[in-house]
This record gives C-alpha cells, sequence and structure tokens, in this order.
C-alpha cells in the first residue's frame, strides 16, 4: 500500500519553511512579474514509486497465470490497480470496452478535472503484455511511469491550461487493437479537440537506448513534442537519437488522424551498436531488450536508471505541453 502526501499538507509544509526549502517555491504557487504567470516546474518523479507499481503489475500477473495478456485475468486486474489509484487521486476514469479474438478488452481514460477541453493533450500508453510473461519492459514500464505521473498531478494539485486525459490501451499485443478503438470511435469534432498524443512504450529496458519518436513523418505539430522530450534529455546530459516507430506503438492511429504524436523508448529487439554503447554504456551486439516478449521480462529486466529518467520526461512533457 502506498500512502501519499495531500496537496494541503504540502501547502502546509511549504508555508512553514519556504524560506529554508528552495522546492517549496515551484511547488506552491508559481512565481509571477509583470503580470506573467511562468508555467510550474515538473517534479522529480521518485524511481522508487514507479517500481513499487511495477512490483504490484509483477505481482498480479503471477497471482494470475503469469501474464497480463488481454484476454486473460490478469490483464483486467491490472487494469483495476490502476484505475483505483487513479480514481482515489481524484481522477475522472471509465473503460472503453471492444471485442477482439472473441474476448472483451478494455481502454482506461483517466481525465483530470480542469483545463481547457478544447486543447486536450493526451499521454498514454499499452497496459497489455504478451502471453509469454508478465511484461514488466512491455509494457509495465510505460504503464507505471504514466501512472506515477498522473498520481503526481493530482497530489501537486496542477491546474493546467489545457486539459489532460491519460490513457491505458487493451490488446495493444494484437495490433494497436484497443488505442485504435477509441481514436476510430471518436467524431471529428472531438479529434479537433485533441491538441497532442504523446505515447510511452518500454521505458526499461535492460541494455537502455535513448530514443525520441522522430516528428519527421508525423502530423504538423509533433516538431513540439520532440523538442520538449530532446530537451529534457539534454537538460540532463543523456543523448538521445531520434526513431522512427511507425506503425509499432499506440500513436499510429493518433497520428493517421492528423493529431500531433511523439514518445520516448528504450528499445526492443534490435541490438545496440558499438557506438550507441560508447555513449549509453551497456552491451554492444546484444538486443537493448534481450527478454522483449519472453517469459524473462520480469522485474529483473528493467534499467532503473532509465525508467528514472524517462519517467521524469514524462512528467517533463506533462507539465510543459499542458500549460
Ligand atoms: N510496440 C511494442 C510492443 O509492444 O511490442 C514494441 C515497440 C515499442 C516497438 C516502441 C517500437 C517502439
Ligand atoms: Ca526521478
Ligand atoms: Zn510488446
Amino acid at each position: 500500500m502506498i500512502t501519499r502526501r495531500s496537496p494541503a499538507v504540502v501547502a502546509l509544509l511549504c508555508a512553514t519553511v519556504t524560506a529554508l526549502v528552495p522546492a517549496c517555491a515551484t511547488a506552491g504557487a508559481a512565481p509571477e512579474s509583470a503580470g506573467v504567470v511562468a508555467p510550474q516546474a515538473a517534479p522529480d518523479i521518485p524511481v522508487a514509486d514507479v517500481q513499487a507499481h511495477l512490483a504490484e503489475l509483477s505481482r498480479i500477473a503471477g497471482e494470475n497465470g503469469g501474464n497480463r495478456a488481454h484476454g486473460q485475468p490478469g490483464f483486467r486486474a491490472g487494469l483495476d490497480y490502476i484505475k483505483a489509484q487513479l480514481d482515489a487521486a481524484g481522477y475522472t476514469t471509465a473503460f472503453q470496452e471492444f471485442t477482439i479474438g472473441g474476448s472483451t478488452g478494455y481502454n482506461l481514460i483517466a481525465d483530470w478535472p480542469g483545463g481547457d477541453e478544447n486543447a486536450t493533450i493526451m499521454f498514454g500508453g499499452h497496459a497489455d503484455s504478451v502471453n509469454a510473461g508478465p511484461g514488466i519492459n512491455d509494457n509495465g514500464s510505460g504503464s507505471a511511469g504514466l501512472l506515477e505521473v498522473a498520481l503526481t498531478v493530482a497530489e501537486q494539485g496542477l491546474a493546467p491550461a489545457k486539459h489532460l486525459r491519460f490513457a491505458w490501451w487493451g490488446a495493444e499485443e494484437l495490433g494497436l487493437v484497443g488505442s485504435t478503438n477509441y481514436v476510430e470511435s471518436l467524431p471529428d469534432t472531438e479529434i479537433a479537440k485533441i491538441a497532442g498524443y504523446v505515447n510511452f512504450d518500454m521505458i526499461g529496458s535492460p541494455n537502455p537506448g535513448y530514443f525520441v519518436y522522430s516528428s519527421g513523418s508525423q502530423p504538423p505539430g509533433s516538431d513540439q513534442i520532440e523538442q520538449v522530450l530532446a530537451d529534457y534529455f539534454v537538460s540532463i546530459g543523456v543523448a538521445t537519437e531520434p526513431v522512427e516507430v511507425g506503425g509499432r506503438s499506440d500513436h499510429a492511429a493518433f497520428a493517421r488522424a492528423g493529431i500531433p504524436t511523439g514518445g520516448t523508448f528504450t528499445g526492443a529487439e534490435e541490438t545496440k551498436s558499438a557506438d550507441q554503447a560508447a555513449k549509453w554504456g551497456g552491451t554492444a551486439g546484444d538486443a537493448f531488450d534481450p527478454c522483449y516478449h519472453r517469459s524473462c521480462d520480469t522485474l529483473d529486466n528493467i534499467d532503473e536508471p532509465a525508467l528514472d529518467r524517462n519517467t521524469d520526461a514524462i512528467a517533463t512533457a506533462v507539465w510543459t505541453l499542458s500549460a
């Protein structure tokens, strides 16, 4: 069980110690000058909190036949875990149902109340694993990182100008089914309200690369998302490479609908080159994730610094793109 600080407690602490704790200057009201309100700085998300969600997803898979795959009980149990935390934090959550392969699938959609719904910014990743294993890197990592950032939004009482929506997709592993279903179920008037979609699928690969989705072949506006993510990694001194993810993850349906997209990725079955090992460490000639789609995609299959940096990148993108 994870206990969380309430915004009221943070405010109280900061009211008493602002002079001593610089973080309080940004955790509370944004500084104001000449009538311009600077956006709040994104918080540094403790990676231990993300690992705690991964431990829960691992336990849930273990209690449900060893996976969190579409049509299997572990998928819905994992999604219920995520939903319960969001509900307790004040999100408005809903399941969107669909049918594929003779089973019901679910997307979990979580709206943070407030902001301009005509400018909705979305962040998401898939919540299903393959049948072979618990899917802790693919895509427990993105699911857990998104969850912890969403909970931090609530904890800090973020009041963004844009409306903020998070999504955990079902049946990605069956061909991007959940996210495609979501986008295709929206009328054009609703599509027009989505200012962007940012995707996180595999962000803790054990032999990690630091990839940012290339905006080159994506809809206009995608360059801003790529820039925010790339700038974050520059700020922490980590080199990135642009990657063409194409139709391999859940941003694809959004891109087809003309919505700006982006995301980060630490690599799957492809092998790390000597150049990449020189700048990122790890093992040249090995896959970024040797356990991709295998039973060994467990809690041991996570590089903690990669998970930490990419979760902080999610937070930066949420804070910056919603402002
Ligand atoms: N879509 C991922 C999977 O679930 O198998 C793999 C992947 C993620 C590939 C991101 C490319 C980029
Ligand atoms: Ca962090
Ligand atoms: Zn996969």
